[in-house]
């Protein structure tokens, strides 16, 4: 079943809670980072809202919740390389403020109410769907200018380095945390990430597969971001407690992607 519903609308969540009888949800709406510094207020006021709405209704209806944070939570004080899940967060984007806002709210209501909440840092996610204005992007756009036009301008340094995964594995995270047993989880949020990736090494393993790709590279604003971010994430803590494991790293994601890509473009 699907359903559309407005997640400002902690009413409209409560009704389609108590019809449908839902027990879980898991909370992905939100204003990512790059559009978030277009329109800081807007970004603000739906990220905590839609938080704030989740965690209400959990509350009142018992339900397990699991709000993705993000490698966006972090910021310029926290450890560059390797970045553990409790550690200095002082993130300078309004999209890792509310992020650090609703870990802080979830382990509240956790602590407080017996809220079922969990959430995972997501790293940039990697899949043939059009990304929706983050700061990762530019590791999806990549594959779509490589098939189109054999060439791309990316809005990062080549040296870029940030945690990235493909989106099987940001699933299979996500349901494997959904489904651990309490009893295993010695935290409420795990940091997880596949690997860490820089455009110049992606455009290289591209290559292998269309030797004449050419990569171009121009920062924007989004570099500045990027760059108040971990290059690399430790989620040890994830692998031990509930068996985080990922299938893909850079050379299968690039097969993968190129072939979902190409057959996007074909039916498109
Ligand atoms: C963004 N894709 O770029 C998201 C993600 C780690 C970054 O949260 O904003």
């Amino acid at each position: 079943p699907f359903t559309y519903l407005n997640v400002m609308d902690k009413d409209g969540l409560s009704r389609l809670v108590v019809e449908h009888g839902i027990t879980r949800i898991i909370h992905n709406a939100s204003i990512l980072s790059a559009v978030g510094e277009q329109n800081p207020q807007r970004g603000i006021e739906l990220n905590t809202t839609a938080i704030e709405n989740v965690l209400e209704v959990a509350r009142m209806y018992n339900l397990r919740v699991l709000a993705p944070s993000s490698i966006a939570a972090f910021g310029p004080s926290s450890p560059k390389e390797n970045t553990p899940d409790i550690t200095i967060m002082r993130p300078t984007t309004v999209y890792g403020i509310t992020k650090v806002y609703g870990e802080l709210l979830g382990d509240y209501y956790h602590q407080k109410y017996g809220v079922d909440y969990r959430s995972l840092r997501y790293p940039g996610i990697i899949s043939a769907a059009m990304p929706g204005g983050g700061t990762t992007d530019w590791a999806i756009h990549i594959f779509y200018e490589a098939l189109k036009h054999g060439k791309y301008e990316c809005f990062l340094s080549e040296y870029t380095a940030l945690p990235m995964m493909h989106l099987r594995d940001c699933i299979n995270a996500t349901v494997s945390l959904l489904n651990a047993d309490n009893a295993d989880l010695k935290q409420r949020t795990y940091n997880v990430s596949a690997f860490s990736l820089r455009p110049n090494d992606l455009a290289a393993a591209i290559r292998t597969h269309i030797p004449s790709f050419e990569v171009t590279y121009k920062p924007d604003f989004r570099q500045q971001i990027a760059d108040s971010w971990p290059s690399s994430i430790d989620d040890l803590n994830a692998r031990r407690d509930w068996g985080w494991q990922e299938e893909y790293d850079m050379a299968s994601l690039t097969e993968d992607m190129l072939r979902e890509v190409e057959e996007y473009l074909k039916s498109h």
